[in-house]
């Protein structure tokens, strides 16, 4: 049998689900050399801990490592249904919470070591955390796709920014916006949409800088709260949308604003997930670079703490439908 401990939290409603003992052991590379080891040998426990019967499609995972670099509080790496993010905002501020949870962590600022670069966290009280992210980008403007919807072909016309993954940014108004209700009760709408949006860069070549994949999708759409500017929905990779304001997504939006001069350094944005809750960023410029350093508060509770167990005769040990190499 193999047991693993972990601990559920959940960040502005998107749950995260980090192992905190009984870990594949990685070796002693950086966060990012860790990654590749854990995606190459332990994919199995990538999938056991996330899927069913054990986990669920929106749970994100990760793992908490010592870091290398000797001013990291912690490292971590992270994972989902189908295989492993850069980097996750939500999760950042869920781990500084199970951090603290378990007593590794006091409140007060904190270097967080991640595959795609240092994170800063200032653990608050109840259970709010603002994450000073990794510096973030507009790689291209208005980026025309098109896309079949209802029937018909459209174009579509986005930004693709980094905030710490990949994004492309769509508003609803304006030529090429997508038009659609940013509400729960259209989330059937916005999921199949933002699905096609997503096949549809990925069949014109459309990338991120280096050829990064552009796994997320964000559909922005007015704001439903009085403390908030705008609301999203975000599409994650495995089909399941981000119950949070996804805090690489909003890094990501505040770049593009930074850009467009629409935000000045310092000043908040609201940014509205599309189940109603919040984070709230803003930036400080980078001097002599064209990226920006967004911070991204907002607040996680712990949910549960569990011993999962693997029992190896178990058919679906792994998850159900897991194949061997599926999170590559
Ligand atoms: O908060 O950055 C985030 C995130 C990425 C995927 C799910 N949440």
């Amino acid at each position: 049998m193999q047991r693993i401990e972990v601990i559920d939290s959940h960040t502005e409603g998107e749950p995260t689900r980090i192992i905190v003992s009984g870990g594949p052991d990685l070796g002693p590379g950086t966060i990012a050399e860790r990654l590749v080891v854990f995606r190459e040998r332990y994919d199995h426990l990538r999938s056991a801990v996330i899927n069913e019967p054990r986990g669920c499609s929106h749970l994100v995972g990760a793992l908490a490592c010592a870091p290398t670099n000797p001013r990291a509080a912690a490292g971590v790496i992270f994972f989902n249904n189908v295989g492993f993010l850069n980097g996750c905002g939500h999760g950042t501020i869920g781990l500084a919470v199970t951090l603290a949870h378990l007593g590794r962590l006091a409140r007060g600022s904190h270097v967080i070591e991640t595959p795609v670069g240092e994170v800063g966290i200032a653990l608050g009280d109840r259970g709010r955390v603002t994450i000073t992210n990794v510096p973030s980008y507009r790689h291209a403007r208005s980026v025309e796709v098109e896309v079949g919807w209802n029937g018909s072909s459209r174009v579509v016309r986005g930004d693709v920014a980094w905030g710490g993954n990949w994004f492309y940014l769509v508003d609803r108004d304006g030529p090429g916006g997508h038009g659609l209700d940013v509400a729960m009760g259209n989330l059937a709408a916005l999921m199949s949409f933002g699905g096609l949006v997503r096949e549809a860069l990925d069949r014109a070549g459309i990338r991120g800088a280096g050829g990064g994949m552009i796994d997320h999708v964000e559909l922005f759409g007015p704001a439903s709260r009085g403390d908030c500017v705008s609301k999203n929905f975000v599409l994650c990779p495995g089909m399941e949308y981000d119950r949070s304001p996804c805090g690489t997504g909003t890094s990501a939006k505040i770049a593009c604003l930074a850009a467009d001069g629409k935000l000045s350094p310092g000043e908040c944005w609201g940014q509205e997930s599309i189940i109603g809750t919040a984070f709230f960023g803003s930036f400080a410029a980078m001097p002599g670079e064209s990226a920006v350093r967004p911070s991204i508060t907002g607040r996680a509770w712990v949910t549960s703490e569990a011993t999962l167990v693997i029992d190896p005769a178990d058919p679906v040990g792994h998850g159900i439908g897991y194949t061997s190499g599926a999170g590559r």
